[in-house]
Protein backbone atom coordinates (compact mmCIF):
# COMPACT_ATOMS: atom_id res chain seq x y z
CA UNK A 1 0.00 0.00 0.00
CA UNK A 2 1.31 3.83 -0.32
CA UNK A 3 2.14 5.49 1.96
CA UNK A 4 -1.72 7.83 1.85
CA UNK A 5 -4.59 6.54 3.65
CA UNK A 6 -6.94 9.01 1.17
CA UNK A 7 -9.64 7.29 -0.52
CA UNK A 8 -11.05 8.76 -3.44
CA UNK A 9 -14.64 8.51 -3.59
CA UNK A 10 -15.94 8.40 -7.29
CA UNK A 11 -19.78 8.99 -8.18
CA UNK A 12 -20.40 8.94 -12.02
CA UNK A 13 -23.37 10.31 -14.09
CA UNK A 14 -26.45 11.44 -12.59
CA UNK A 15 -25.68 10.49 -9.32
CA UNK A 16 -26.17 14.19 -8.00
CA UNK A 17 -29.45 14.04 -8.41
CA UNK A 18 -29.68 11.64 -5.97
CA UNK A 19 -32.24 12.68 -3.05
CA UNK A 20 -34.14 15.04 -5.27
CA UNK A 21 -35.45 12.05 -7.86
CA UNK A 22 -36.36 8.57 -7.78
CA UNK A 23 -36.66 8.22 -4.70
CA UNK A 24 -38.18 5.27 -4.39
CA UNK A 25 -35.70 3.38 -7.13
CA UNK A 26 -32.11 5.71 -5.36
CA UNK A 27 -33.72 6.36 -1.69
CA UNK A 28 -33.91 9.69 -0.22
CA UNK A 29 -30.13 10.27 1.31
CA UNK A 30 -28.11 12.74 -0.57
CA UNK A 31 -24.45 12.46 -1.99
CA UNK A 32 -23.32 15.29 0.04
CA UNK A 33 -24.96 12.67 3.44
CA UNK A 34 -23.43 10.08 1.83
CA UNK A 35 -20.14 11.63 1.86
CA UNK A 36 -19.96 13.25 5.27
CA UNK A 37 -21.18 9.69 6.73
CA UNK A 38 -18.26 8.43 4.89
CA UNK A 39 -15.77 11.20 6.31
CA UNK A 40 -16.58 10.30 9.36
CA UNK A 41 -16.62 6.45 9.02
CA UNK A 42 -13.23 6.31 7.64
CA UNK A 43 -11.52 8.53 10.11
CA UNK A 44 -12.13 6.41 13.01
CA UNK A 45 -10.79 3.53 10.68
CA UNK A 46 -7.69 5.63 10.07
CA UNK A 47 -8.36 7.07 7.25
CA UNK A 48 -9.66 10.13 5.14
CA UNK A 49 -12.41 10.07 1.95
CA UNK A 50 -12.17 13.02 -0.69
CA UNK A 51 -15.39 12.35 -2.67
CA UNK A 52 -16.15 13.66 -6.48
CA UNK A 53 -18.82 13.27 -9.16
CA UNK A 54 -18.70 13.73 -12.74
CA UNK A 55 -21.04 13.65 -15.46
CA UNK A 56 -18.29 13.20 -17.76
CA UNK A 57 -16.55 9.79 -18.87
CA UNK A 58 -12.92 11.34 -19.44
CA UNK A 59 -13.60 13.62 -16.27
CA UNK A 60 -13.49 10.56 -13.92
CA UNK A 61 -10.75 9.23 -16.06
CA UNK A 62 -8.65 12.21 -15.21
CA UNK A 63 -9.63 11.84 -11.67
CA UNK A 64 -8.94 7.64 -11.26
CA UNK A 65 -5.45 8.70 -13.18
CA UNK A 66 -4.71 11.35 -10.82
CA UNK A 67 -5.41 9.10 -7.72
CA UNK A 68 -2.51 7.38 -8.15
CA UNK A 69 0.01 8.83 -5.68
CA UNK A 70 -2.56 10.65 -3.90
CA UNK A 71 -4.78 8.07 -3.00
CA UNK A 72 -4.45 4.35 -1.96
CA UNK A 73 -7.30 3.05 -2.99
CA UNK A 74 -11.07 4.15 -5.14
CA UNK A 75 -14.74 3.42 -3.89
CA UNK A 76 -16.34 4.12 -6.86
CA UNK A 77 -19.76 4.16 -8.62
CA UNK A 78 -19.47 4.74 -12.30
CA UNK A 79 -23.45 4.98 -12.59
CA UNK A 80 -24.66 3.95 -16.03
CA UNK A 81 -21.19 3.91 -17.32
CA UNK A 82 -20.61 0.61 -15.16
CA UNK A 83 -22.38 -1.09 -18.25
CA UNK A 84 -20.82 0.69 -20.94
CA UNK A 85 -17.60 1.85 -20.34
CA UNK A 86 -14.11 0.28 -21.19
CA UNK A 87 -12.33 3.47 -20.77
CA UNK A 88 -13.10 3.66 -17.19
CA UNK A 89 -12.19 -0.24 -17.01
CA UNK A 90 -8.61 0.83 -18.75
CA UNK A 91 -8.09 3.36 -16.59
CA UNK A 92 -9.01 1.62 -13.07
CA UNK A 93 -6.40 -1.61 -14.68
CA UNK A 94 -3.74 1.32 -15.59
CA UNK A 95 -3.40 2.88 -12.17
CA UNK A 96 -3.40 -0.66 -10.10
CA UNK A 97 -5.36 0.91 -6.92
CA UNK A 98 -7.14 -1.47 -5.06
CA UNK A 99 -11.02 -0.43 -6.33
CA UNK A 100 -14.50 -1.42 -5.00
CA UNK A 101 -17.72 -1.04 -7.20
CA UNK A 102 -20.51 0.08 -5.37
CA UNK A 103 -24.33 0.29 -6.59
CA UNK A 104 -27.21 1.70 -4.48
CA UNK A 105 -29.70 -0.39 -6.36
CA UNK A 106 -29.09 -4.54 -7.05
CA UNK A 107 -28.11 -4.26 -10.39
CA UNK A 108 -29.30 -7.87 -10.61
CA UNK A 109 -32.42 -7.25 -9.73
CA UNK A 110 -32.56 -4.73 -12.68
CA UNK A 111 -33.34 -4.63 -16.77
CA UNK A 112 -30.69 -7.50 -18.01
CA UNK A 113 -28.56 -4.49 -19.38
CA UNK A 114 -27.70 -3.86 -15.92
CA UNK A 115 -26.35 -6.56 -15.31
CA UNK A 116 -23.34 -6.41 -17.07
CA UNK A 117 -20.38 -4.62 -15.69
CA UNK A 118 -17.29 -3.87 -17.25
CA UNK A 119 -15.73 -2.64 -14.25
CA UNK A 120 -16.15 -5.84 -11.96
CA UNK A 121 -13.54 -7.72 -13.49
CA UNK A 122 -10.93 -4.84 -12.48
CA UNK A 123 -12.34 -4.13 -9.08
CA UNK A 124 -11.69 -6.44 -5.83
CA UNK A 125 -15.29 -7.06 -5.02
CA UNK A 126 -18.86 -5.46 -6.03
CA UNK A 127 -21.31 -4.37 -3.13
CA UNK A 128 -24.83 -3.79 -4.80
CA UNK A 129 -28.45 -3.60 -3.38
CA UNK A 130 -28.11 -1.39 0.04
CA UNK A 131 -29.24 1.68 -0.86
CA UNK A 132 -26.41 4.04 0.81
CA UNK A 133 -25.52 1.25 3.01
CA UNK A 134 -23.78 -0.16 -0.11
CA UNK A 135 -21.23 2.90 0.34
CA UNK A 136 -20.94 2.11 3.90
CA UNK A 137 -20.27 -1.52 3.45
CA UNK A 138 -17.73 -0.50 0.46
CA UNK A 139 -15.78 1.59 2.51
CA UNK A 140 -15.20 -0.86 4.95
CA UNK A 141 -14.36 -3.63 2.38
CA UNK A 142 -12.10 -1.55 0.70
CA UNK A 143 -9.93 -0.58 4.12
CA UNK A 144 -9.97 -4.33 5.12
CA UNK A 145 -8.70 -5.24 1.98
CA UNK A 146 -6.16 -2.39 2.23
CA UNK A 147 -5.38 -3.47 5.79
CA UNK A 148 -4.51 -7.07 4.96
CA UNK A 149 -2.36 -6.16 2.19
CA UNK A 150 0.13 -3.74 3.91
CA UNK A 151 3.54 -4.73 4.13
CA UNK A 152 4.64 -5.06 7.82
CA UNK A 153 8.57 -3.75 7.42
O1 LIG B 1 -27.61 1.53 -8.42
C1 LIG B 1 -26.68 2.28 -8.72
O2 LIG B 1 -25.96 2.82 -7.89
C2 LIG B 1 -26.42 2.58 -10.19
O3 LIG B 1 -25.02 2.73 -10.37
C3 LIG B 1 -27.12 3.88 -10.48
C4 LIG B 1 -27.06 4.30 -11.94
C5 LIG B 1 -27.54 3.16 -12.84
O4 LIG B 1 -27.39 3.51 -14.20
C6 LIG B 1 -26.79 1.87 -12.56
O5 LIG B 1 -27.32 0.86 -13.38
C7 LIG B 1 -26.91 1.47 -11.11
C8 LIG B 1 -27.94 5.51 -12.20
C9 LIG B 1 -27.62 6.69 -11.34
C10 LIG B 1 -28.70 7.68 -11.49
O6 LIG B 1 -28.85 8.35 -10.28
C11 LIG B 1 -30.00 9.03 -10.07
C12 LIG B 1 -30.23 9.45 -8.78
C13 LIG B 1 -31.40 10.11 -8.50
C14 LIG B 1 -32.32 10.38 -9.50
C15 LIG B 1 -32.08 9.96 -10.79
C16 LIG B 1 -30.90 9.28 -11.07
Amino acid sequence: MSESKSILVLNGPNLNLLGSREPDVYGKVTLASIGESLAEESEALGFSVECQQSNHEGELIDRIHQADGSHCGILINPGAYTHTSVAIRDAIAAVALPTVEVHLSNIYRREEFRHHSYIAPVAVGQISGFGADSYRLGLYALIAHLNSTTAVV
